[in-house]
């Protein structure tokens, strides 16, 4: 019984995502029903991907010149780690323009090297939007988080 309503809730989430049609049709096939979830989860990317919980990393992967992912949801009154790897060949970084709303830009090591990588914690106290950039690659290099 709870296998089923575990079930009926990634079924009922991809039918939230908008790609519930294929995944309705084959009842006896659990596997495809859930790679089907599993795959809108994923498609859905930072903007309405699973919200990281307390505690909990966000990989970023930095190249030239683009944040991977570059929209991001993070719970309010949540302590976050952000990693960011630099897998570019150029220097970046990661400025969050937070100063407004939490007294504070964070940011990464403002000089994240060719292949290198840093990590820091965040925490936002006011639901949101908080942009994001790399501080030499404007305006192309930028993000956002959806604090909620
Ligand atoms: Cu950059």
């Amino acid at each position: 019984m709870k296998r089923a309503m575990w079930r009926g809730a990634l079924v009922t989430l991809a039918v939230v995502l908008g790609v519930g049609a294929s995944a309705c049709s084959g009842g006896d096939d659990e596997a495809a029903s859930t790679a089907t979830a599993t795959a809108a989860a994923t498609a859905a990317g930072g903007g309405g991907g699973a919200a990281p919980a307390e505690g909990e990393e966000i990989e970023i992967i930095m190249t030239d010149n683009v944040f991977t992912p570059a929209n991001l949801t993070i719970p309010v009154n949540t302590t976050v780690k952000i990693t960011v790897k630099n897998e570019g060949s150029a220097i970046h970084n990661m400025h969050i323009l937070s100063s407004e709303t939490e007294g504070k830009d964070f940011a990464s090591n403002p000089l994240v090297n060719p292949g290198g990588e840093d990590d820091f914690e965040v925490t936002f106290t006011k639901t949101g939007v908080v942009n994001f950039q790399c501080d030499f690659h404007l305006p192309d290099m930028v993000g956002t988080i959806t604090v909620q």
